[in-house]
């Protein structure tokens, strides 16, 4: 099956936060309670939304700051990009906006979520929503939670990503289905208090009325 679109996805965020973790749970749905080293790491992927098949190109970095020259040029080609953070490790949430600026240096384009991982560990969780809250809605970016662990929102994650991407690109059915939805939230509103059209009549058509409907005078006779 060819695949009607190419969507390129890379994940960033400081080593450890899980980002091959995520990358292994939805290529290969597998977990590795290990530290998976690797400089940079790609895999393909075809996935149907909408009836669209889609070709998804996934790069995994390493997050160390020795690779990162090596992968510079993969943030140049990303279409999508998901910011992870250890829920775990505050540090690790406070470094994405790093992570934002050196992305945004070089491609102010691609659709960025951020990703809270690691919330099977919710117990010890140290970062609260609040901050990633207040920093998605800053930078206008969508914040999710998962565990790459117990396969929590990974497939949703991935998804919606391709999705807002092929969107932003005004690809039919993704962008037009939102302009859907907001002629439907149109819709909506309050039946009474749309007026009714105003008709406008021009002057000598009611100027023609009001004569007609004047009692005709009597006509004088002549003897
Ligand atoms: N409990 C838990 N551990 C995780 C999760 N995701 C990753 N890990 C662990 O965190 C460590 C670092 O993960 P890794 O994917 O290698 O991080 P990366 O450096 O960002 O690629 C490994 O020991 C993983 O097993 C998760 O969702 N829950
Ligand atoms: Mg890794």
């Amino acid at each position: 099956m060819s695949a009607n679109h190419k969507v390129t996805i890379i994940l960033l965020g400081e080593s450890g936060v899980g980002k091959s973790s995520l990358f292994l749970r939805y290529c290969k749905n597998k977990f590795r309670e290990h530290h998976i080293k690797t400089s940079i790491d790609k895999f393909d992927k075809q996935i149907v939304l909408r009836d669209t098949t889609i070709h998804l190109e996934l790069w995994d970095t390493a997050g160390h700051e020795r690779f990162k020259a090596i992968y510079k040029g993969y943030f140049k080609k990303a279409d999508g990009v998901i910011l992870v953070y250890d829920l775990t490790q505050p540090n690790t949430f406070n470094m994405l906006s790093s992570w934002l600026s050196e992305l945004r240096e070089l491609n102010d384009t691609a659709v960025a979520i951020i990703v809270g991982n690691k919330t099977d560990l919710q117990k010890v969780t140290a970062v609260s929503d609040v901050p990633a809250m207040t920093y998605a809605q800053d930078y206008d970016l969508e914040c999710f939670k998962a565990s790459a662990k117990n396969n929590e929102n990974i497939e949703k994650i991935f998804e919606h990503l391709t999705e807002k991407v092929l969107e932003k690109r005004k690809i039919a059915p993704f962008f037009v289905e939102v302009e859907k939805e907001k002629e439907q939230e149109v819709q909506k509103v309050d039946p009474d208090k749309i007026l009714p059209p105003v008709v406008s009549v021009p002057n000598d058509v009611i100027k023609l009325e009001i004569e007609k409907q004047k009692p005709k005078q009597k006509e004088s006779s002549c003897c």
